[in-house]
């Protein structure tokens, strides 16, 4: 009998720039006990799910940008979901704006969480590849991560949860197969990862028109080579304005999509994961200490340098 982990995608609709948190908290514990009636054993969140995605706008004022951030998790607004989560007996992934402070200095993340089923945190991740500017450019839309958030610092951990290795990344990380490949490397199995895509923000046209299948190929080419599991959230919608593509979906090792949201508003979409069909893979074509050879790759000294693009 292998092992399987039930799984829910519980993508979310839009959240209006005046929308508390409580009341957003609300949608993801109604979200929940749908997935627990499915007898799902983790329910997976979008990034930045608790808030209206403010990296859309240039915000100057220090208290304001701050407000868009969690200082404490759980705190108020969200203890009822941690507790809602424990009585249900359900886990779950949850992306947030988490503001941390390290030896007296304030730091802000793109970060995520996994809480088991008793209600405890048992993994986080800081959105490592953040995309976009940190300055206003002349187009009908912005993307400012780079202005509200630094880089992760905790790497592309995984975690023994739900019977599975699990990891997570975050939205743009998905893009980039090292994401996906140092979580290959340590037997990731399920990749739990949200996303705020938008679309129409003054992108080349073949940017934006590819977007769908851009977010598909990531997910299908890193659960493919990587030999794992994967469940992609979107915030999804015209959300103050602007449009955020949808397309939540679950991944097979196999690069196979199971399952795929077709709204762009809050929907869950659920799959029984047999962590078989991982371990199959990883035993096979994607045994990397049979088949893999690092050492014959050439591979360069890697260059760092946070330059700005070629003007
Ligand atoms: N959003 C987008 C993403 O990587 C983006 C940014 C959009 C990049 C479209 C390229 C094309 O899906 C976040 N939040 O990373």
């Amino acid at each position: 009998m292998s092992r399987s982990v039930k799984v829910a995608a519980a993508q979310l609709g839009p959240i209006g720039r005046s929308k508390s948190r409580e009341a957003v908290v609300r949608r993801l514990i109604e979200l929940m006990r749908e997935a627990a009636d499915w007898g799902v054993d983790v329910i997976v969140y979008p990034e930045l799910a608790l808030t209206t995605f403010f990296p859309r706008w240039a915000i100057e004022d220090e208290e304001e940008i701050d407000s868009w951030f969690e200082a404490e998790m759980p705190n108020a607004a969200t203890q009822p979901l941690f507790e809602e989560a424990k009585r249900l007996g359900i886990g779950f992934h949850l992306g947030y704006a988490e503001l941390a402070w390290q030896d007296g200095v304030k730091h802000r993340f793109n970060t995520a969480i996994i809480v088991d089923k008793a209600g405890g945190i048992v993994g986080k991740f800081r959105k490592i590849h953040i995309p976009g500017h940190n300055e206003v450019l002349d187009r009908p839309g912005q993307h400012l991560e780079k202005k509200y958030f630094e880089v992760g610092d905790l790497g592309f951990p995984v975690y023994q949860a739900f019977g599975a290795t699990c990891g997570m990344a975050i939205c743009n990380d998905r893009r980039w197969p090292e994401t996906w490949r140092v979580m290959g490397l340590q037997g990731v199995e399920m990749v739990f990862c949200g996303y705020n895509t938008p679309v129409g923000l003054g992108d080349p046209y073949d940017l934006d028109a590819l977007t769908l299948f851009h977010n598909q190929l990531s997910f299908q080419a890193g659960c493919y080579q990587n030999a794992t599991w994967a469940v992609g959230v979107a915030k999804a919608g015209c959300e103050e304005g602007f449009n955020m593509i949808g397309q939540s979906m679950i991944v097979a090792p196999s690069g196979e999509v199971v399952a795929m949201c077709n709204t762009i508003e809050d929907e869950l979409i659920v799959h029984k994961c047999d962590l078989g069909r991982s371990a199959e893979y990883k035993r096979d074509i994607f045994n990397f200490a049979y088949h893999r050879r690092p050492e014959h790759y050439g591979l360069i000294v890697e260059r760092t340098g946070a330059g700005s693009p070629e003007k």
